[in-house]
């Protein structure tokens, strides 16, 4: 056994015993009520999910472990002459729950390098399909191609005892991580750079071998990887892509299937592939007002058109935040940092003080502040990735950090099968008549 997985498995036998006991003495324990509304609206604030790998504060954004964004630049591994996180520590910490040293973290590169090679029926299974399909479709189709190497599926059908679902999953899992980059970078060649594709850099980390197979090797594209890869990676376990791969994989769909659901989730438009629309409608914008750098007036003259025509100013506001997300602040001081005179990069701050008032005015949006996608276009534009059809991809591969680190504590905790229960309205209005004991099991 690796020594991860050993590290894994011994956490994991702790937290099982933990949870075990926890149950027997509060597992009756009342933590919260429903409201009709709640049923209705998307069931937000109902605490009915336990996730691991990072808990989401409303005001403060997300903590990964316990660590906010900006501890986890301060602590955890660097590349070499780079100044951003690692991706490969912070999955470390999410999966075993302690800072990696950077000998750990060189450790976790080397296994994802060892395990990165991707069967030539998968490339076929994307060129199957027509250039101009969208690449989260085409990305989405690979990862479902490299099903066929999972191990969980051909265990399970061996007949596994439930005590080992872990491990194979734990070994899916680092697959799975391990070839989404190569997968990815495919799909953005095949589709963008006229299908010339570039072979991996075995010395390279995770994400600076990702950004050097998408052809882009100069260091700050590798950094902005880095940091990229780290900060969109988990967002508690509530979001429709960590949820999607949760619910899913409860019924012991492999991790292949798991995430790849996760993953139609995160590329719908309020979701994930928000990214894309932040940028294409900047500019939308600024081909109408014939500008690059409108001015903060002309911003708010197009925010308003948007609204009047029922549109969503894609990056602004969320489900569960209610001040500015740390994400894009993250992203901002980058910026500041790289490119403080870029007219994309500047039109994005002008935005960020444009819109959150006149959202606020409209009275009926909780949260007005921008979320992860209002900036990470904007930087990758400014390095040559004007694609933005491609943005999700990006956050995709990032984000199996996170849901595949979840994954293999759903199954070392045992979690069961999710199975809420769903009402109809006759019923809601027999309630709400008066009739009792009508709700079932
Ligand atoms: N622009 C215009 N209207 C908005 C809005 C925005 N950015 N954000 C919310 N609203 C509207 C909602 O559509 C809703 O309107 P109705 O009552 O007419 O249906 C009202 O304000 C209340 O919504 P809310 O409770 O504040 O927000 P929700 O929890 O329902 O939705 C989200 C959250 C993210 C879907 C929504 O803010 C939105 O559509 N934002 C734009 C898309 C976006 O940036 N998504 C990315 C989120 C981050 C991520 O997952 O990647």
């Amino acid at each position: 056994m690796g020594i991860i997985k050993e590290r894994f498995k011994a956490k994991s036998d702790l937290a099982n015993a933990e949870i075990k006991q926890l149950l027997k003495d509060h597992g009756n324990k009342v933590i919260g009520e429903v409201t009709l509304s709640q049923i209705y609206q998307g069931m937000r604030g109902i605490t009915g999910l336990v996730t691991e790998t990072s808990l989401l504060d409303a005001q403060e954004g997300i903590r990964f472990r316990g660590y906010s964004i900006p501890e986890l630049q301060a602590k955890l591994p660097k590349a070499e002459g780079g100044q951003e996180p690692l991706p490969e520590g912070l999955f470390y910490l999410m999966l075993i729950g302690e800072l990696p040293t950077s000998e750990d973290v060189n450790h976790v590169t080397s296994v994802l390098q060892r395990r990165s090679h991707v069967p030539s029926h998968v490339f076929a299974a994307i060129d199957a399909l027509p250039a101009y399909a969208h690449p989260m479709t085409m990305f989405v189709t690979g990862v479902m191609a490299l099903q066929t190497e999972g191990s969980f599926s051909k265990e399970y059908a061996k007949g596994m005892n439930k005590k080992d679902y872990w491990i194979s999953t734990f070994d899916d899992s680092l697959d799975l991580i391990a070839r989404l980059p190569r997968i990815a970078a495919y799909v953005y060649r095949r589709k963008y750079k006229n299908n010339e594709h570039i072979q991996p850099n075995g010395l390279l980390d995770w994400a600076g071998n990702f950004a050097h197979m998408l052809g882009y090797s100069d260091h700050g594209f590798m950094e902005l990887m880095r940091l990229y890869m780290t900060i969109h990676a988990d967002h508690e376990g509530g979001n429709v892509s960590a949820h999607t791969t949760h619910l899913v994989g409860s019924a012991l769909s492999d991790p292949y299937l798991a995430y790849a659901a996760g993953m139609n989730g995160l590329a719908g438009p309020l979701h994930g592939l928000a990214n894309q629309e932040v940028i294409k409608w900047i500019f939308e914008m600024q081909e109408e007002l014939k500008t690059e750098l409108p001015t903060k007036e002309q911003i708010a003259e197009y925010v308003k058109q948007t609204l009047s025509s029922g549109k969503v100013v894609p990056g602004y506001g969320h489900a569960v935040l209610r001040k500015t997300d740390p994400r894009f602040t993250a992203q901002m001081e980058f910026g500041k940092k790289h490119m403080p005179d870029d007219n994309l990069v500047q039109t994005v701050w002008n935005i960020y003080e444009t819109v959150p008032p006149i959202l606020q005015s409209l009275g009926k949006i909780k949260n007005p502040w921008p979320n992860v996608d209002a900036h990470s276009g904007a930087l990758l534009v400014h390095y040559g990735m004007v694609e933005y059809e491609y943005y999700t991809v990006l956050f995709a591969v990032s984000r199996a950090l996170g849901v595949l680190a979840s994954l293999c504590w759903d199954r070392a905790l045992g979690f069961a099968l999710e199975r809420p229960k769903s009402v109809t309205t006759d019923l809601v209005k027999q309630w709400l008549d008066g009739k009792d004991n009508i709700w079932g099991e």
